[in-house]
């Protein structure tokens, strides 16, 4: 058997027998020291996996730091402390300049500090970020309830719709598309709702493989079914713009395109903070299972 056979979440669930572990589970290992909890996190970005080469370096290191800073806030947590271990091939210096100067500048925007870590020689490049956060109450991905309702931040598929762009290696691209790619490019962890999710959310988590695949594992992990109404998702007007440019349906790329980075979370409709830029796009009941428009679905990005 390979594990391409059992797939990434197969893996997972076997390493975790091996390990014997009650806690493994949720985006960040949640660890009580005195009345504060540290947050643990790690994210390996690798080439032609996550990134390629010819991005710009900046944007990848700041990327690296994001995705992390992600699982915290999807946590209810603040970034503090980073090592940052890299695996190179031998690069010219002035790539991996600008790869630090992207992490130095992701660092001073999430006020967090890189404290040490590793370089290693490699067939192709590796950042591999280690994060340590804090919170006074961490939420995880158990704990969602019937009742409650489903929230995502900002707006979904903004940066799988970047990646076509990228791909497609245009010499131009109009405004909107570049904002597509910068999207996917240089996400921005939605720190700016950690404390909304300490104080409100009963489940939480980052949305990196999309928002359906997400979805199913606050389902498992809190044992409810989840339905989510494809009418009152969020896209933004970019991604309106591309669907219409390349004949695409907005509905798929927020349903099941990955690296939106925004979070999704669940709590009583009679938390909804009209002053944030959430949106409630379902509901919360008993059962299992996650269905869009009363229809079973899967899917969304998948390592193996
Ligand atoms: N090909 C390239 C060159 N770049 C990409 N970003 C993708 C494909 C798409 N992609 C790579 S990983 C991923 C997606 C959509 C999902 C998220 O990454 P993962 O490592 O699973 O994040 P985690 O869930 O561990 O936070």
């Amino acid at each position: 058997m390979r594990v391409s056979d059992i797939g990434e979440f197969g893996l997972i669930r076997r390493l975790t027998e091996i390990l014997g572990s009650e806690v493994i589970g949720d985006d960040c290992a949640h660890l009580q020291l005195g009345n504060t909890y540290l947050l643990l996190t790690t994210d390996l970005m690798l080439e032609d996996v996550h990134f390629l080469r010819r991005y710009p370096p900046e944007a990848v290191g700041w990327k690296s730091l994001s995705v992390n800073v992600s699982d915290v806030a999807g946590n209810g947590g603040e970034p503090k402390w980073v090592l940052v271990s890299l695996m190179l091939p031998d690069l010219e210096l002035g790539y991996i300049e600008r790869l630090y100067t992207g992490i130095k500048k992701a660092c001073e925007f999430y006020r967090c500090e890189v404290v040490g870590g590793n370089v290693s020689r490699g067939e192709r490049l590796g950042i591999d970020v280690f994060l340590v956060g804090l919170s006074p109450k961490p939420v995880g991905r158990k704990g969602a309830k019937p009742g409650d309702s489903l929230f995502v931040t900002g707006t979904l598929g903004d940066s799988r719709a970047g990646l076509e762009l990228l791909s497609m290696e245009k010499e131009k691209y109009e405004d909107f598309e570049l904002a597509l790619i910068e999207r996917h490019l240089r996400p921005t962890a939605r720190i700016d709702y950690v404390k909304h999710i300490q104080k409100y959310a009963n489940a939480s988590m980052d949305i990196s493989d999309g928002l359906v695949a997400d979805a199913h594992h606050i389902c498992e992990r809190s044992s409810v079914r989840i339905d989510i109404d494809s009418s009152k998702l969020p896209f933004s007007n970019e991604l309106l713009r591309f669907c219409e440019k390349y004949g695409k349906d907005p509905k798929d790329y927020a349903l099941y395109g990955g690296e939106d980075y925004q979070l999704l979370f669940t709590h009583p409709k009679a938390r909804w903070n009209p002053f944030l830029d959430m949106s409630e796009i379902g509901i919360v009941s008993e059962g299992k299972g996650v269905f869009v428009d009363g229809k079973p679905a899967e899917g969304g990005y998948k390592h193996f």
